[in-house]
């Protein structure tokens, strides 16, 4: 008799746990929940998300890694399953269909390159499995085959440090003809790398600048090094160089010490210019502080917060806008140029 009172007890308990949500200190915080309940959630109550990484080239990418990890994290409500795509755009897709598989409620791409993708969000799509994209864009037949995208504009980016280039020459009377400029690029095909590259030839054209030569240093510092240091063997009148993100300047940076030569704004006296994208490091900052990276256009990694409104918003019912561009700034430490002027628009140039 005793233990059936027992036992009655102990099915009251549980009971009054269930109801009251005490007992399961693996729930969620609240992210998207409501009443009348009609998102998406796994038995737990945890919103899942894929989420397919480029991989972890520079550090701007691991910044961007940290923030989505932090903002998708299990006590937002989130179970993330992140993949490193370690720069390849086929352990992306094969990471995307793992997602499928596991019917994740929403996956999170951000592609290495813009091509390619048409196959692959389509079977996202007949799953019926929203598809955020993050950082860089991808170039597909149907713009429906994705739900919304969160990025910078690099185009912007890489006007802003071309039009920072040309009022240093004009401060400084340095003709367009006297540039003599070499472009470490980006991933070839990566929208980082697309926007930054069109926008320097643009200038090229514009200004009477001469582009040397152009080749990738796939955002690290390793193959910017390497790539800085053809261009140096090859080329002896080289004063500026472009290079589509900081790791790449600092490779360059090693590469024109290793050569005897130094860095800096004065290019009349045999210094070579670095240019560089986005500022996310204390190394970047610390580099244009003391003027051995003369500008960078900045590119911000921060996206975790964004993303995260993005599916609370899914969540709630709130379709996010399609594509959401983040402001961005241009930083460096040399004096002459105090602001810069894109499409009518004015940026003060700012020490980071
Ligand atoms: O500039 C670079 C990274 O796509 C904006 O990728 C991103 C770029 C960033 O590896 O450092």
């Amino acid at each position: 008799m005793k233990i059936k009172v027992k036992t009655l007890l102990s099915q009251i308990l549980i009971i009054v746990l269930l109801l009251t949500g005490c007992g399961r200190p693996d729930s969620p915080a609240a992210a998207g929940t409501r009443s009348n309940d009609t998102s998406k959630k796994d038995d737990k109550g945890y919103i899942t998300v894929g989420f397919s990484q480029v991989g972890a080239e520079s550090d701007w990418r691991n910044i961007n890694t940290e923030s989505m990890k932090d903002s998708l994290c299990a006590e937002n409500g989130y179970d993330l399953i992140y993949d490193d795509g370690q720069q390849k755009q086929q352990n992306q897709i094969t990471a995307i269909r793992t997602f499928i598989q596991k019917e994740v409620d929403y996956i999170v791409l951000a592609p290495v390159i813009e091509d390619g993708w048409n196959t692959v969000l389509t079977e996202a799509s007949d799953a019926g499995i929203p598809v955020i994209l993050v950082d860089r864009m991808v170039n597909v037949s149907d713009p429906d085959l994705f739900t919304c995208w969160v990025g910078s504009d690099f185009e912007l980016e890489g006007r802003k440090v071309c039009e920072w280039l040309n009022a240093f020459c004009k401060a400084n009377r340095i003709s367009g003809g006297e540039i003599n400029i070499v472009n470490i690029m980006g991933t070839e095909g990566a929208s980082a790398e697309i926007g930054r590259s069109r926008t320097l030839r643009e200038a090229v054209r514009q200004y009477g600048w001469n582009l040397l030569d152009e080749r990738s240093g796939e955002f690290t510092q390793a193959k910017g090094r390497e790539v800085m240091s053809q261009f140096l063997k090859q080329y002896n009148n080289i004063n500026v160089v472009y290079c589509e993100n900081d790791n790449e300047a600092f490779g360059a940076i090693d590469a024109i010490e290793a050569s005897g030569r130094t860095v800096g704004t004065d290019i009349k006296h045999g210094e070579i210019m670095v240019l560089a994208f986005d500022g996310s490091s204390d190394q970047a900052v610390e580099a244009v502080r003391s003027g051995r990276i003369s500008c960078i256009g900045e590119c911000n990694p921060l996206h975790g917060p964004r993303v995260e409104k993005i599916i609370r918003n899914l969540q709630n019912g709130i379709t996010p806008d399609k594509y959401e561009y983040v402001d961005e700034d241009i930083f460096s430490a040399e004096p002459c140029v105090k602001s810069i002027t894109v499409k009518g628009e004015t940026y003060t140039v700012k020490l980071p």
